[in-house]
């Protein structure tokens, strides 16, 4: 029996009839409306926003929040599927699921009041209201706990000043969860686009992600009513929160963009005759090939054991960091090495490999760099904290 080339191992049967649903669901969406438009958006530096009803009646955003607030109900694995589905077509469309649903939808769902879940979260999940994630400051994204943005009680509101760097959506959006520093911690307030003294900047020029918004966030004063502050967390753990429920969905995405360069890379090197034979007859091109597939593989099993985990109330916020780590890396090693089996044909656009390349490069970098990923670990092996 032939295996099939993307699933070595057959983790499809590990998956439930509604997982598998959910994946076939999502892998059409990508075949039919992101795949013919996204180089285009890419080359364009245009995120294409026209996707977003589609995404919402999907039920993509805020899949695994509760019917009662517009999610779906779904279980990890299936979130996990729709990450990997997603960035199979592009990192920028999967980043705007991501950041909607676990860097927003999450934090008001986790740390806000009957009243905020109910005012938000089912505009949310129907795509009529976008938000975005203030964390990342400009001085240095990796040391959150440094944070100088501060928010200021004055009467029965707060006061925020300061600026965010590097945010997903924050041009899009219509509310911003901002991470400030108040007398009592690190808190969390939901900003309103139209708040005076709140302004987006889009940040141009990325040679990465260019089918996503990017920008800087300024705060001047802006006057946030305390019904927008999110009451049930304080302290760095609030925001660290949203990033593990964040950083478990981006394992699974960049297997998506890993099966699309080697599936990429298969079709070209099996018709591209050099020296009077395919390239894929090559012994040094099938090692490559195969490497991939190696990784590949393990990237599944890997992703899989942690949404398992995750569903069962287990998964360790170290776990996430390994796995990040390992797929990213998997996933951005993929990528230019199958550029370069296309030769000068994966310079372009015309072909996925450098398109995903370079989305990779954002992706092994933000929700945690390689290195904080790789110093999580270390300290969970030593007991150490080298940060
Ligand atoms: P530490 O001071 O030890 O811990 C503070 C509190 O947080 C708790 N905690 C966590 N909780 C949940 N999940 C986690 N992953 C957690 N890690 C720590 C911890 O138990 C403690 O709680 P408590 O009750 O004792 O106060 O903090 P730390 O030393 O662990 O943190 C250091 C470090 C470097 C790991 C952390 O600062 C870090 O992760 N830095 C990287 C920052 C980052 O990833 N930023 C991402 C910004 S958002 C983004 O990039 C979105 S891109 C989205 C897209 O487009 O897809
Ligand atoms: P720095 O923290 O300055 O790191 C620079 C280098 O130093 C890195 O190589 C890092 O690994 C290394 N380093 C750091 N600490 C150590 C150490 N102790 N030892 C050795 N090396 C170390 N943030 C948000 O809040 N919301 C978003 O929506 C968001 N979206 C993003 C979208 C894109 C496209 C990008 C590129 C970033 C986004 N980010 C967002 C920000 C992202 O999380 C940060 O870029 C990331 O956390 C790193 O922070 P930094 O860029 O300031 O780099």
């Amino acid at each position: 029996m032939a295996l099939h080339p993307y699933d070595l191992y057959d983790v499809r049967s590990m998956l439930s009839e509604e997982e598998q649903a959910v994946q076939d669901t999502v892998a059409r969406f990508t075949d039919e409306r992101v795949l013919p438009i996204i180089g285009d958006a890419f080359d364009q530096g245009r995120f294409p926003r026209e996707l977003i009803a589609e995404i919402a009646e999907l039920g993509l955003l805020g899949s695994t929040l509760p019917e009662q607030y517009g999610g779906g109900g779904l279980n990890s694995v299936s979130y996990g599927l729709i990450c990997q589905e997603l960035e199979r077509g592009d990192s920028g469309i999967r980043s705007f699921v991501s950041v909607q649903s676990s860097l927003c939808m999450y934090p008001i769902f986790a740390y806000g009041t009957e009243e905020q879940k109910k005012r938000w979260l089912p505009d949310m999940a129907a795509g009529r209201v976008i938000g975005c994630f203030g964390l990342t400051e400009p001085h240095g994204g990796s040391d959150p706990a440094n944070m100088k943005t501060v928010a200021r009680k004055d009467g029965g509101d707060w006061v925020i000043n300061g600026a965010k760097m590097w945010i997903t959506n924050g041009n899009l959006a219509d509310i911003a969860i901002v991470w400030a520093q108040t007398d009592d911690g690190i808190q969390s307030f939901v900003v309103e686009k139209g708040m005076a003294g709140f302004a987006a900047q889009e940040i141009k020029h990325k040679m990465s992600l260019r089918a996503s918004v990017t920008s800087s966030l300024f705060f001047d004063n802006v006057r946030v009513p305390e019904a927008n502050r999110l009451p049930n967390v304080k302290g760095l753990k609030g925001p660290l929160g949203c990033l593990t429920q964040a950083r478990y969905g981006i394992t699974w995405g960049p297997i998506g963009a890993a099966i699309a360069c080697l599936d990429e890379a298969l079709n070209y090197s099996k018709e591209r005759i050099l020296f009077d034979r395919p390239l894929a007859a090559n012994q040094a091109a099938q090692l490559r090939l195969a490497d991939m597939a190696r990784r590949i593989t393990s990237g599944q099993l890997l992703s899989l054991q942690l949404g398992r985990l995750k569903d069962a109330g287990k998964m360790a916020p170290t776990q996430v960091s390994l796995a990040k780590w390992n797929n990213c890396r998997m996933a951005i090693d993929i990528a230019r090495d199958c550029r370069d089996l296309l030769g000068g044909a994966g310079i372009t656009t015309e072909h996925a490999a450098i398109r995903h390349a370079l989305n990779l490069e954002s992706v092994i970098t933000y929700e945690g760099t390689e290195t904080v990923h790789q110093l999580v670990v270390g300290r969970e092996l030593t007991g150490i904290n080298a940060f």
